[in-house]
């Protein structure tokens, strides 16, 4: 995908579910269609959806019900800048996140993209519900000093099940 500046994003994205993430000239929006190919995202499967719903259970949301699920896939050294996650219209349920693969450095900055950031690992099968207070925080993710994976070795998955 682009950045509405027009430059490639750094890792490779794609998505299921009724509408997905997507990023061009226009902007970042959720929507229907893959923009590369015109066609409809493949369906969610159900165990993604069950798997989303009993975590965001797990942290005490009521209600979460994944409709978009965003997919990204790095290669080491690949990372993903300071972004907030704020596309979606009712901040008050989660995303719920699943690492596979590679394992990253998580680098959570809180409410400035500016400020220092804590740092988490994230391994293979490590599912993160990101709610309430956190919602909104600034946060990235870096591959720089990742250990091969036993299967996939230099490659991480993330998929990210969304209410939109
Ligand atoms: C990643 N994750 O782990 C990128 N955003 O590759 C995110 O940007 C993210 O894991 C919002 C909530 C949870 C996340
Ligand atoms: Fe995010």
């Amino acid at each position: 995908m682009l950045t509405p500046g027009g430059k490639r994003l750094n890792i490779s994205m794609t998505n299921c579910g009724e509408v997905g993430w997507v990023s061009d000239d226009k902007g970042y929006r959720y929507q229907a269609e893959d923009p590369t190919s015109g066609r409809k995202w493949p369906n969610m499967p159900n165990a993604f959806k069950t798997l989303g719903q009993s975590a965001a259970q797990a942290a005490r949301f009521e209600g979460f019900c994944p409709n978009a699920c965003l997919i990204n896939h790095y290669q080491a050294g690949q990372k993903l800048s300071a972004h907030q996650d704020k596309n979606e219209p009712d901040l008050s349920q989660p995303v719920v996140s699943v690492s596979l693969g590679m394992s990253a450095t998580f680098l959570i900055h809180g409410n400035s993209r500016n400020n220092r950031a804590q740092k988490i690992q994230l391994h293979d099968g490590d599912v993160m519900v990101w709610g309430r207070s956190a919602r909104l925080m600034y946060h990235g993710v870096e591959t720089k000093q990742s250990q091969p994976h036993p299967t996939l070795g230099f490659h991480r998955f993330n998929v990210t099940l969304r209410q939109v």
